[in-house]
Formats: C-alpha cells, structure tokens, sequence
C-alpha cells in the first residue's frame, strides 16, 4: 500500500472513532504501542544535533521514520517528578510532587487515578514494563500490582566495579557518581538483560492482543560504566567536550545556583582540576551510543514479530543532563541542558520525516498516544496532542512548553526564547535563535521587555507546594537574609559550596 493511502485509512480509522476500518469494515486492530524511556538523556543524539561526535544509528532511523521533536522539554529537570506528570498527564505544579519522593499513589488524591499504562490496559491492551520506567522502584511490589500487567526485570546499571573508577568527589562522594571503564560485558548490563526480557515479551505475546510495552533504560544516567568497545568510538581529545562560556554564570542570578540544590554531581571545576571532564564526555557518548545499540535489538525484534508496520513507537528522555555548561554537571536547572529532551514518534499515523521546531511537552504524551490509538478521551488532562504537529510539522502550538523546579522556579520555552522565573523573584531571558547556547541574559535589555511580559503570562496559575513524603533534605532560601532555613514557604536545596 502507498505511504499516501495509508495514511488517509488511518486518517478515517481515526475519524471513525476507532470503532470499525474504514477500508472493509471488519474490526481493526489497535496499533501496539512500543514506549522507551531513556534517563538522563540530553541532546547528544545524531538526529538531534547537540554534540558533533554523537552517533545514534537506530534512533536516527526512528526519527527518520517519524516524526523528531527538537524543542520538546520534560516538566521538571528530575526523575521523579518528571515521569510522574507523564504518566499521570498533570504538572508537577498541578500535584506538588517535583522531589524523588513521594511515590504518587501514597497521596489520597491520586490513589486512583489512571495513568497512562492504565488507560491502555482499560482499553483492552496487555501492559507490560521492564527497566526504569517510573522513577527507581517507586511504588515497589503495590506498584507490580497496579501499573502494569507485566513487569520484566529492572536491573538499573547491573555490573559493577568493586571499587568507585573516578577519585573521591565533593558533596558526599555518592556511589552512584561514577564513570568510565571497567572489565565487563556488555550481556551484564542491567540495560541489556531488560532488553531481552523485551524481546522475548515480542517473541511470545498473543498477537490478537495490542501490546503496551514500555522499556526504560538506565543508562546514560550516572554511572556511565560502559565496555571498551563503546568507549573506544570516542577519541581522546577535546573535542568529545562541549562548548563552553568560561564566565557564563556572571549574568545569572544567585538564586540560580541554589536551584542545582547539594547535589552529589561535581562542578566542571572539579572536572578539570581531577582531569575527568574528557572522561565523563566519552562515558556519557559512549552510554548513549550503547543504549542507542539495545534500542536497535528492540526494533530488530519487533520486526521479526511481525508487528512493526502496526507499532507505533515513541522514544522519550526524562530530563536533559550538563556536562560542563554553566560551569556544571547534572540536571535540576530550567536551562535547555536539563530540559530539552529527545522526543521521537513513529508509526501508523505518524509522517515520516519530519523534524518540529513547536514547542512541545512530555506531558502531551498522553493524549497524543490515546489520539494514535484511538483510545477513549479524557478531559482530566493537563498536555495537548501533538497529533496536528505528527501530520504536519509546521503546524502552530498555541502554548509554550513549560519546566517547573519546585513551587517558584519555572521556564517557559517558546518556539525562539526562554524565559526564567526564580522563586526570589530573579528571571533570565534567552533568544536561541542568536543564542543558541543560553549564553547571554538578556532580562535587562529594555528591547526584550515585550517579549518578557508575553512570556511571564504562561508562569503556573497554579504552583502547588511540594507533596508531603519528600525523602531529600529540605532546605528554604530566604532570600531577605540570603540563607536556609527550614520551613515549608519556598521550598529550595541550597548549597554553601558555591564556587
Ligand atoms: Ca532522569
Ligand atoms: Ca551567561
């Protein structure tokens, strides 16, 4: 059959309501739905551009297959709350939760909502789930009971070094803080071993039955172990590093170091004097490159099973990562490191092809994937469909996508600017069209000042407190006294090791 045709006979599959084929009236089946999450990743990704030594073979042949969103951006810069608005299709704004605790279904009012995994096993799917799909073992054994049909292995970074490869950092020398090379396998990988629980899932599945499977991969979260041969693909040279802006920070606000909170992820300044920043770019490629390879095997697999013409994919990033930008490593800022994420769909009724500058949300997942599927509509949904840009492109979003880092600190990006608001008040204004990488704030520059106020307009009506069940620390910024204290106004991780 024609791409064209069919195209227009999932156009009217849809417009029937789902209900009957439009082509021969005989019951149709519903596409399967294969939803990988990948952690931590930024936009060191070959279709995406984001670093010139990045080579992503499978991901670029999703993407070329589909539709690429290269202005898509998680709801807030952690996993935790970012994959809870997703499957819940609510801000962190919305629920209060933008912590890695508490797990949702511990607070009376989301008890029983349906998620997204939910709505599909309602909707006649069978579920399934493997690897880091909500944050760490969130939930534990109630969470095996009710999210999913199926749960597969979530075996997070498998093996391990016996000793930590990189010296002592600062900030508590985390375990997890970790990088590099060590004797191993790939077959030990806590991102292969679920890869082929997956597989085998593809293997097996009655047919009849739409699948819902989603994988989530660990990597390239910290540790970024990888084996030699991935490694190897990247040189040892600076040119795995990304641009920087030596005095980047000068024109950010103090506040804007209080938002990155007492992480255990070291500043570039510790990079460069312990002579790990080339070794964390390698790592951090090298990981990409090795879940971009798992990726592959999935995608290998779903064709052997005979499904992949009625499959739709979509490839998903829960928050970006720095690797040295503004003087840092890690997530937790509202800057496009930590918030743009890869966003990639393909299949039935989705345009080949396509590369969309609109801005767009992890929270428009959920009613993009029911419009696919042709599930049944909610109205309890915070996200848009990005069902008119996955036929087109070009076609205009009404709305900015917006990042929330706790209650007060939020980025509104537009198709051009990003606009920063800070809980003390402090803002940034960024134009990425001369600007590319967020280098200059121009918040002062009276020129802006229209474009500030439109932007400011799409900050969070609603800006919830942080859920009660937060396993971190707490701390408050007052900004009057420029000090923590704890209390529960504006809620903010500040460190005293600003350097
Ligand atoms: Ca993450
Ligand atoms: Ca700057």
């Amino acid at each position: 059959m024609n791409r064209d045709l069919e195209i227009l006979l999932v156009c009217l599959f849809f417009a029937s309501g789902g209900a009957v084929c439009a082509a021969d009236a005989a019951p149709s089946p519903k596409p399967n739905v294969l939803f990988i999450a990948i952690d931590d990743q930024n936009d060191w990704i070959g279709a995406m551009g984001g670093h010139p030594l990045a080579k992503t073979p499978n991901l670029d042949a999703l993407a070329e297959r589909g539709t690429l969103f290269l202005n898509a951006h998680c709801q807030s810069p952690l996993c935790n709350p970012s994959r809870t608005s997703l499957m819940l299709g609510l801000r962190p704004t919305s629920t209060g939760i933008c912590g890695l605790a508490p797990w949702f279904r511990t607070l009376p009012e989301l008890k029983g909502r349906v998620t997204l995994p939910q709505h599909f096993k309602a909707s006649g799917y069978k579920t399934y789930a493997t690897g880091k799909v909500y944050h760490g073992n969130a939930g534990g054994p109630v969470a095996r009971q009710t999210e999913f049909d199926v749960w597969g292995p979530n075996s997070g970074v498998g093996a391990k070094p016996p000793h930590k490869l990189i010296p002592p950092t600062p900030m508590g020398n985390h375990p997890l803080m970790d990088w590099g090379v060590f004797p191993h396998r790939d077959e030990d990988k806590g991102d292969y071993i679920n890869t082929s629980w997956a597989i085998g899932q593809l293997e097996t599945a009655p047919k009849e039955v739409p699948m819902f499977l989603a994988v989530g991969y660990y990597l390239p979260h910290v540790p970024c172990y990888v084996t030699q041969t991935w490694y190897d693909l990247y040189p040892d040279d600076d040119s795995v590093l990304p641009k920087i802006l030596r005095n980047d920070r000068d024109d950010t606000p103090r506040f804007s170091w209080y938002l990155h909170w007492e992480l255990p992820e070291p500043r570039l300044k510790w990079l460069e004097e312990n002579h790990q920043w080339r070794n964390l770019c390698r790592s951090y490629l090298a990981s990409t490159r090795f879940v971009d390879a798992q990726i592959g095997r999935l995608i290998e697999a779903l064709k052997a099973s005979g499904r992949w013409e009625n499959t739709i994919v979509v490839v998903w990033g829960d928050n970006g990562w720095h690797l040295g930008e503004k003087a840092i490593t890690g997530k937790n800022t509202l800057w496009n490191e930590s918030t743009r994420v890869p966003l990639i769909f393909a299949g039935p009724g989705v345009k080949g092809g396509q590369r969309c500058v609109q801005p767009a949300e992890l929270l428009d997942l959920y009613p993009t994937l029911i419009d696919l599927c042709g599930l049944p509509q909610r109205n309890d949904l915070e996200g848009l469909s990005l069902q008119p840009q996955l036929k087109d492109a070009q076609a205009k979003r009404e709305r900015p996508a917006i990042c929330s880092h706790n209650q007060g600190n939020h980025a509104v990006r537009s198709e051009r600017y990003r606009y920063i608001h800070y809980a003390d008040g402090s803002e940034e204004f960024y134009d990425l069209a001369s600007d590319p990488h967020e280098w200059t704030n121009r918040i002062a520059d009276v020129r802006c000042a229209g474009l500030v106020a439109e932007h400011r307009k799409w900050l969070p009506k609603v800006d919830l407190p942080p859920a009660r069940g937060r396993a971190e620390r707490i701390l408050v910024y007052d900004a009057a006294k420029d000090e923590a204290v704890r209390e529960d106004r504006i809620i903010i991780h500040r460190t005293d090791a600003i350097p």
